[in-house]
């Protein structure tokens, strides 16, 4: 059979259980599709000690242990039956360019994206990301793959990992683990380090929790195709083998300074705390959006993602435009355009902090398709730019929370939700409340590329 006749088309978005899932689940790793959703993972960076043991270690030991998007929803499938305890270990793996020019895989098998070939480092200037020199000592090493293993236990992740090391430590020439810790909110909600629901607003490749009539889609439809993030793995041996690449960052948080900066608007404003920060992030921190609800209250529901900004096109005196979720997602139509991509973030640093200046924040993952139209371009041509969205107040500043770079014109807020007059411009951004500690680009590859590598 022609390759072509049996491709996925990948522009559509599918159910798990769907002929499709089933064709193309088993040879694609996990938390792409769907998040590995366990509280605790450990992040193995690792530089191989010689090409030929690291294809073993891979071969041999590795690529039986990994969970296939398949296996993936084997687990979450006995967990919701009862039939597991959710303990099963989660494992994928990833390689940056520098791997696979160590490993010599062949030109033809090297996926072409050309940020992830080129690295990170090469779009510090275009990403307005600190200078090297400033980033954690073990990001400014170029690694050859990334490992991530997790575990709803602690205790259980941390004896696999050290089992998974002394298997490593035989291959390797260093290593470095970066801990996840995810933290909840009283109600069992994921937060990140400034206190606030994060991970509500994803595209969903998989369209089970939609078909199952469990998410509201009158104004907001977070359907994503496939191509958000799937590509043809170039190495892959089946006509369905698909990779992703994955964005790596290390973002510290200062929660003092965010939360000093809350303050200070809210007094300038004479708004709450509560309402200073939810037009900053564009969500109350239980969650609820600054859209649709008339006016909102930090107390309704928290995890409505069922809006779009129809009634706030021209000034943003309901979501103010360089509010977080608006500078990175303008809802224009009411499907996820073409740069929108999964996050699998996880927080780092312990519980939640209330003053921690630094050593607690986000390590930012997400799977794309095309880094310079996705994540890159969400980075600097949207969050780091002043001008962006536009509108009758621009320009609107740099993204409140992940703006990057020198402001000129400032961000502009409302004392009133909803008054177009009542609008206050900062003279300079409020931000540098995240600092990039250092990150690389990967690719997920196919586990029929790793079997035979
Ligand atoms: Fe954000 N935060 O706590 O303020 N993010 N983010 N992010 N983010 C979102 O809607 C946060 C970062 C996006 O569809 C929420 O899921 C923090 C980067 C996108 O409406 C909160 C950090 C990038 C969305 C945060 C951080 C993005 C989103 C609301 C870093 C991309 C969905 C919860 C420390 C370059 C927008 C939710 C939509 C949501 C926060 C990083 C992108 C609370 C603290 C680097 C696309």
């Amino acid at each position: 059979m022609n390759k072509q006749d049996i491709m996925i088309d990948l522009n559509q978005s599918i159910n798990s259980n769907s002929e499709e899932f089933k064709r193309l689940s088993f040879d694609l790793q996990g938390n792409i599709l769907s998040p590995h959703a366990r509280d605790n993972a450990a992040h193995i960076f690792i530089e191989f000690k010689n090409p030929q043991s690291a294809r073993k270690f891979i071969k041999d030991y590795l690529v039986g242990r990994i969970t296939s998007s398949a296996k993936q929803k084997a687990d979450s499938d006995a967990f919701k039956t009862g039939e597991s305890n959710g303990l099963r270990t989660f494992i994928n793996f990833s390689f940056s360019m520098n791997g696979y020019r160590f490993l010599d895989i062949d030109e033809h098998k090297t996926p072409t994206d050309s940020s992830f070939r080129n690295g990170m480092k090469s779009k510090q200037r275009n990403l307005n990301d600190p200078l090297i020199d400033f980033w954690q000592g073990e990001y400014q090493k170029d690694w050859h793959a990334v490992m991530i293993v997790s575990n709803k236990s602690s205790k259980i992740l941390r004896n696999r990992v050290s089992t998974i090391k002394k298997e490593l430590n035989k291959v390797i020439k260093s290593i470095y683990v970066e801990i996840g810790k995810g933290i909840r909110n009283n109600e069992g909600n994921h937060i990140e380090h400034f206190g606030y629901v994060d991970g509500i607003s994803q595209p969903h490749m998989l369209t089970d929790k939609i078909d199952d009539g469990k998410i509201s889609i009158v104004n907001w439809n977070p359907k994503g195709r496939l191509n958000l993030a799937l590509v043809e793995d170039p190495g892959g041996q089946g006509p369905n083998s698909f990779g992703s690449y994955l964005i790596f960052r290390k973002l510290d948080q200062n929660v003092k300074a965010f939360r000093l900066a809350e303050q200070k608007l809210a007094e300038k404003m004479q708004i709450s705390v509560d309402y200073a920060g939810a037009q900053m992030v564009g969500r109350y921190r239980n969650g609820t959006p600054l859209i649709p609800i008339s006016p909102p209250q930090p107390t309704s529901a928290g995890k409505m993602n069922d809006f779009n900004y129809s009634s706030d096109r021209t000034t943003g005196s309901k979501c103010p435009f360089g509010s977080h979720i608006r500078k990175t997602n303008q809802r224009n139509s009411i499907i996820p355009d073409g740069v929108q991509f999964p996050r699998r973030g996880i927080t780092y640093g312990g519980n939640l902090s209330k003053n921690a200046e630094s050593g607690v924040g986000l390590l930012f993952m997400a799977y794309n398709s095309n880094i310079g139209s996705q994540f890159e371009l969400m980075q600097s041509s949207w969050a780091n730019s002043t001008g962006f969205p536009g509108g009758v107040n621009s320009p609107n500043g740099i993204d409140s929370i992940i703006g990057q770079g020198n402001d000129t014109g400032g961000q502009v807020y409302f004392k009133e939700w909803g008054n177009d007059s009542s609008v206050l411009r900062e003279d300079k951004s409020l931000g540098g409340f995240v600092t990039m500690k250092g990150g690389e680009y990967f690719f997920t590859p196919s586990l029929s590329f790793l079997k035979n590598i």
